[in-house]
């Protein structure tokens, strides 16, 4: 059987995927071990990726096709009640958000979802959408399956291997798939390249957290 487009990313992506999975921030995560300063740079990043990541569906949902405007439209206030979780965590752990700076790998992973967004084809951004879930359903499914003890930071697992985003990366995948098959060769190609991206932004995401990346002063 001819795998389908998003299994053939995953497939092209997979030691890439290894490694997201295997990290060791979701590996100590997963065993209630990983230090509360570092799991805290997590929540302070992914705080302010998350804001950039509404107006970046935003963005998506104004390009795309008539069908896919409203399921698109209709995954904002999820997200901001996405960002209410964040804020009453940070405030439950006295975690301070207000004045985080981007550290360089947010900063860079933003810069790419805005300009695929807008300069790419609607086709690509859609690809870079479904990988950043896709990556983030299958990590957190990681951390709830080997949770070792009930977790300080249960509610995040809760959101990202609930059944609600399960069944939004469902959707996005079949969608992407019905994508990439009425897609050229080419546009195809430069969607997998994309999902690639992706998935390198994703490992590097992890790895910003784990070891508390910052600008040069
Ligand atoms: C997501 C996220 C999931 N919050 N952060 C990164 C670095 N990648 C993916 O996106 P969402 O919009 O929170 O479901």
């Amino acid at each position: 059987m001819v795998a389908s487009f998003h299994e053939e990313c995953l497939e092209r992506a997979a030691s890439l995927w290894r490694a997201i999975l295997a990290h060791p921030f979701l590996e100590e995560t997963a065993a209630c071990r990983i230090p509360d300063a570092v799991f805290a740079n997590w929540l302070k990043q992914d705080y302010l990726f998350v804001q950039e990541g509404i107006r970046f569906i935003c963005a998506l949902a104004a390009r795309a096709p008539h069908a896919l405007r409203r399921p698109l439209a209709s995954a904002i206030p999820a997200l901001e009640a996405e960002l209410d979780l964040f804020a009453g965590m940070a405030r439950e752990k006295q975690i301070e958000l207000e004045g985080v700076r981007m550290a360089p790998t947010c900063h860079a992973y933003v810069q790419f979802l805005h300009a695929t967004a807008w300069q790419a084809s609607f086709e690509e951004g859609f690809t870079l959408l479904y990988a950043a879930e896709k990556a983030y359903l299958d990590s957190w499914r990681r951390v709830r399956d080997n949770l070792a003890a009930p977790s300080p930071w249960q509610p995040f697992i809760e959101r990202w291997a609930g059944e609600e985003f399960s069944r939004w990366v469902a959707w996005l995948e079949a969608t992407l798939d019905e994508l990439a098959a009425a897609a050229g060769a080419s546009a195809r190609e430069r969607m997998a390249e994309i999902f690639l991206l992706t998935a390198r932004y994703e490992l590097r995401f992890w790895e910003m957290a784990y070891r508390g990346e910052a600008w040069p002063e």
